[in-house]
């Protein structure tokens, strides 16, 4: 074992108050695609996210936004957890704040009272006019576009668009377990998507020990975090076992 990874291993033992915080990199072994680096199959690849994943993009075009989610989906539907997601699930006691909208975390085995999803969930719709009313989604056959049986507003997947907030009370959860942590494990994340990605100076800050696992370098990496340099299904079994 790397003499960084048997560091960053010492370091998560002796943490009184772990907690992880993790990006599309965390799935991206179970076949789910990532956001923006540069693999072909990269989701924004073809798609522009503030076109797609924004009340713009689906007023523009509500139909290409939808089929985008429903192709998501039934990937998702075929996806299982993999090992970096069963070596987290196995962790008793941490919080684990995710970017990331499928539950592979749960499925790995994480708490879901301990899985915060910051920017939301495929697994739901709500109505876009925020009526209340929510439908479960079936992964192998997402539903089309359709209009809220409510109040005739549009349905759109409960997922949180650019431009959006974040729903409050998941974001107080996720800054007040930040700014309380000893450690904070940053897994698979290219860190530009904010609020989210302000959680990271926030723990450090506060005097966490950073420790990112990516397959390329962060820009948010500073002398003092440990940065490992690998993929998360390789890397997070060593750092637990
Ligand atoms: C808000 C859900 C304001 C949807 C997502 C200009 C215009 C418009 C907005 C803004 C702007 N400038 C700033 C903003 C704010 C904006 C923002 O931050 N934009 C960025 C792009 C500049 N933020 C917002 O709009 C947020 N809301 O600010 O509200 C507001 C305030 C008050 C009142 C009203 C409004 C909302 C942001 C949420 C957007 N929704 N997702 C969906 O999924 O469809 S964001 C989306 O990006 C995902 O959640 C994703 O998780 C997230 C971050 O991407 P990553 O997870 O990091 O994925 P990425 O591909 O980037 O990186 C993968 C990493 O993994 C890489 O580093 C790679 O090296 C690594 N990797 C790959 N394989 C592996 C690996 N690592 C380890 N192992 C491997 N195997
Ligand atoms: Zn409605």
């Amino acid at each position: 074992m790397s003499d960084l990874i048997e560091v960053a291993a010492k370091k998560i033992a002796a943490a009184t108050r772990p907690i992880s915080f993790s990006g599309a990199g965390l799935s991206a072994e179970s076949g789910i695609s990532t956001f923006r680096d540069n693999s072909e199959d990269a989701l924004w690849a073809n798609f522009d996210p503030t076109r797609l994943a924004s009340q713009e993009g689906f007023k523009a075009d509500p139909a290409a936004v939808i089929d985008w989610y429903s192709a998501r989906r039934r990937k998702l539907a075929q996806a299982v957890p993999n090992a970096a997601h069963k070596a987290l699930g196995q962790q008793a006691g941490w919080t684990h704040i995710t970017q990331n909208v499928d539950h592979l975390l749960e499925q790995g085995g994480a708490d879901a009272k301990h899985v915060l999803h910051l920017h939301g969930s495929l697994l739901k719709d709500q109505c876009n006019a925020d009526c209340g009313h929510t439908e479960v989604i079936d992964l192998n056959d997402p539903p089309g576009l359709r209009d809220c049986p409510d109040c005739g507003n549009r349905m759109r997947p409960s997922v949180v668009w650019f431009g959006e907030s974040l729903r409050q009370h998941v974001l107080n959860r996720a800054t007040a377990e930040a700014a309380e942590a000893d450690l904070l494990l940053v897994i698979g994340t290219s860190a530009v998507v904010y609020p989210a990605a302000g959680l990271i100076p926030l723990a450090s800050e506060a005097g966490a020990d950073i420790i990112f696992v990516n397959t390329e370098a962060s820009e948010m990496a500073d002398g003092k975090s440990i940065e490992i340099i690998g993929k998360a299904g390789d890397v997070l079994p060593l750092l637990f076992k």
